[in-house]
């Protein structure tokens, strides 16, 4: 059994459980449940760099960050060609970049919000706030060409708009982005998305 470093919350570890449901593999993946602020956390004895997904594998090498571990088990299950090869290889991973990096403003931005507020910086939260905006307003600029054929950016694009109902579902993301919204109305039918809507 693979083990992964895991909170439901988490919209890294999401991504890499919605991959792991698509290519067949969630069966074969143990979870550890792990957090990652608590004052005693281990997850330093797996990943240096203190964060999660990392995904222990069967022989007691690790692996992270998400894009990583996501290619490993498409690449592991051997046929869903989640990362494509030749061309398609680029725009896949430049779309998972996007998506990925709303989750990385979204995320700082939300420690940011949990500082004591005397302690909050407008300027910083004013950023990370725009990085969502623009790039959310990206995603919607391209969704409308996304095709039938499943690619891990389409998988980070799906969490992506997932995380933000989660945490930031008063902001609506919605208005005036008409077609990621429908794209998206879609996507998160699908039974790997439904298994795994994040919970506190
Ligand atoms: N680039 C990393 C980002 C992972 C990440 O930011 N994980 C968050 C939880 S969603 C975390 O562990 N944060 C703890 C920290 O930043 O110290 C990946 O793709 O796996």
């Amino acid at each position: 059994m693979m083990k992964l470093r895991y909170s439901p919350a988490s919209p890294f570890v999401r991504k890499v459980l919605v991959v792991a449901h698509e290519t067949g593999l969630e069966g074969r993946i143990e979870r550890i449940a792990t957090k990652v602020w608590a004052p005693d956390t281990d997850v330093g004895d797996d990943n240096p760099l203190g964060k999660i997904p990392a995904l222990i594998l069967d022989n007691g090498e690790v692996l992270y960050d998400s894009p990583v571990i996501c290619e490993y088990l498409d690449a592991f299950s051997g046929g869903k060609n989640l990362f494509p090869a030749g061309p398609a290889r680029w725009p896949a991973l430049r779309l998972q970049a996007l998506a990925d990096g709303i989750l990385d403003a979204a995320i700082a931005r939300r420690y940011e919000s949990q500082r004591p507020p005397e302690r909050q910086e407008p300027m910083l939260t004013a950023r990370y706030a725009n990085v969502m905006r623009r790039a959310m307003s990206a995603l919607e600029t391209e969704a409308d060409s996304w095709g039938e054929t499943l690619t891990i950016g389409q998988i980070a694009a799906g969490v992506a708009c997932g995380y933000l109902d989660f945490r930031y579902g008063h902001e609506n993301w919605r208005p005036g982005r008409p077609g990621l919204s429908a794209w998206y109305e879609r996507f998160a039918r699908r039974p790997s998305m439904q298994a795994t809507v994040p919970k506190e």
